[in-house]
């Protein structure tokens, strides 16, 4: 499982706590100052540190460094329960799709800023409008670790989720969404995307520049 990690130190031993069982968790760190590195490796994790920025970066550098055949990928801000990742692996492993997303319903007004939502629906639709059956440009995925390689994701910032997408649809695959459930990041730790408009403007700037 990789897990891009940007200073979550208060986030990580929640979130590594609720590892399921046969999950190996690879904590992707981009120079945090906060101590997320020792944190992750002290709760179980193995750290991979990425010296370039950005999501796509440390997404890119811990889908390398993995070894199982299936790959999943979550946030560490503990916004999502790693425990929904087995059944998004499942549909992998069954052969039923070759990637399974979760699509976010908020357990509450606070979980989703509007502005992120918005721009998360707006870009969602041009995304079914190429074929995809998708609600959202989820950071929660599974699939086998070659597939994904094939794909050659070049975008390694925010635009990296959607990249993804893209090329999925591009090359057919079979894309199925799950519902799950979307709660606010753990306490004491702080957004880096969509926790201020300027975050998801930065956002959809990455994404316009995947899309056109
Ligand atoms: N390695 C790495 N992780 C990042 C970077 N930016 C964000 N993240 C991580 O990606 C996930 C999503 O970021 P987050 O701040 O939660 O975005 P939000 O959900 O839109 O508020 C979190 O686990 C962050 O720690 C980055 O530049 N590098
Ligand atoms: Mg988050």
């Amino acid at each position: 499982m990789v897990l891009p990690c940007l200073d979550e130190a208060a986030a990580l031993p929640g979130v590594l706590a609720a590892m399921p069982l046969g999950f190996r968790p690879l904590v992707v760190d981009n120079g945090s100052e906060d101590g997320s590195a020792d944190v992750a490796q002290s709760h179980g994790a193995v750290v991979v540190r990425e010296p370039r920025r950005g999501y796509g970066a440390a997404v890119h550098a811990g889908l390398t460094a993995a070894t199982a055949e299936f790959v999943c990928f979550l946030d560490c801000d503990g916004s999502m329960d790693p425990g929904v990742l087995p059944a998004l692996v499942a549909l992998v492993r069954q052969g039923k799709v070759d990637l399974a997303v979760g699509r976010r319903v908020p357990v509450s007004a606070a979980a989703w800023p509007w502005h992120a939502r918005a721009g998360n629906a707006l870009i969602a639709g041009l995304l079914r409008r190429r074929g995809l059956p998708v609600h959202d440009i989820a950071p929660i995925r599974a699939a086998r670790r070659v597939d994904l390689l094939r794909l050659e994701i070049a975008d390694r910032a925010f635009g990296y989720p959607l990249e993804l997408l893209c090329k999925a649809a591009e090359a057919n695959w079979r894309v199925h969404e799950l519902d799950i459930a979307y709660r606010p990041r753990a306490s004491g730790t702080r957004s880096k995307v969509s926790g201020s408009v300027r975050g998801t403007v930065r956002a959809v700037r990455d994404m316009a520049g995947v899309l056109w």
